[in-house]
């Protein structure tokens, strides 16, 4: 076999990389968004857009491992006896460092780009809310406090379509609140307040969890965030008792 040969990527891997590739890419923009849950916030939007862009960046990388895998297998399977003898090293093979040197070099720059701008995009902030909730997490229940009114409750509930900033701490351990379907998740510290804020933009009930192991019960430390429209959540503030 001549050492220019032995350079050549092979046809079939190129086959095999472009399938591999279209398998993940597709895989992407239809799985994906299937496995994550439903979006409740334009910050679940995001991270769900996250989500399918990257694992599409992902799909031609990992279509290279597949490929020389599979092909690897296939073609370069050694039978003859003893201890195979090694092939050219891939160092040495100008083209493919170049090309995964470059390729790698554009990928991680892209990511880091997307997420920084992510991350100026949408950060909620205490400042520009327009309403607040006291979140107090203890084992192994979830409180809320409304303030400007004596209303507490155990669900959660909050008028769509407004920003809001949850002020969190907990009672005795530390807890993690998170809302799934809203991408929100903060840890909730006895003794200081941790802040998320976040705008609801869909009419629905949703899922509070805790996300920090916090003893024997963590895993049942779930309630509901319940999303009502502006008139309707007067209409239940108005309804509360004064206190529980
Ligand atoms: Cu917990």
């Amino acid at each position: 076999m001549s050492e220019q040969k032995s350079r050549n990527i092979p046809p079939l891997m190129i086959v095999l990389w472009l399938a591999i590739t279209t398998l993940g890419v597709v895989g992407s923009l239809y799985v994906v968004p299937w496995l994550m849950p439903d979006v409740a916030s334009n910050t679940m939007h995001l991270g769900v857009l996250t989500m399918v862009i990257f694992s599409v960046a992902a799909a031609p990388v990992a279509g290279v491992v597949y490929a020389v895998l599979v092909y690897g297998i296939v073609r370069w399977r050694y039978r003859g006896q003893g201890v195979p003898p090694d092939g050219p090293a891939i160092r040495a093979n100008g083209p493919v460092t170049s090309l995964w040197l470059v390729g790698s070099t554009v990928l991680t720059i892209f990511l880091l780009v997307w997420g920084l701008a992510l991350l100026a995009n949408d950060q909620g902030s205490e400042a520009s809310a327009e309403m607040t909730v006291d979140v107090t997490g203890q084992q192994w229940v979830w409180s809320f406090a409304y303030p400007g009114t004596q209303v507490k409750s155990h669900e959660l509930y909050v008028p769509v379509d407004t920003e809001i900033s949850f002020r969190v701490t907990s009672e005795d351990v530390v807890h993690g609140f998170w809302i799934p379907q809203m991408g929100i998740k903060v840890n909730a510290n006895p003794g200081v307040f941790t802040s998320v804020a976040v705008m609801p933009n869909k009419v629905g009930t949703y899922d509070v969890r805790c996300t920090e192991i916090c003893g024997l019960n963590h895993a049942v430390m779930v309630t509901r965030v319940h999303v009502l429209t502006k008139s309707d959540y007067q209409q239940w503030l108005n309804q509360q008792p004064a206190s529980i």
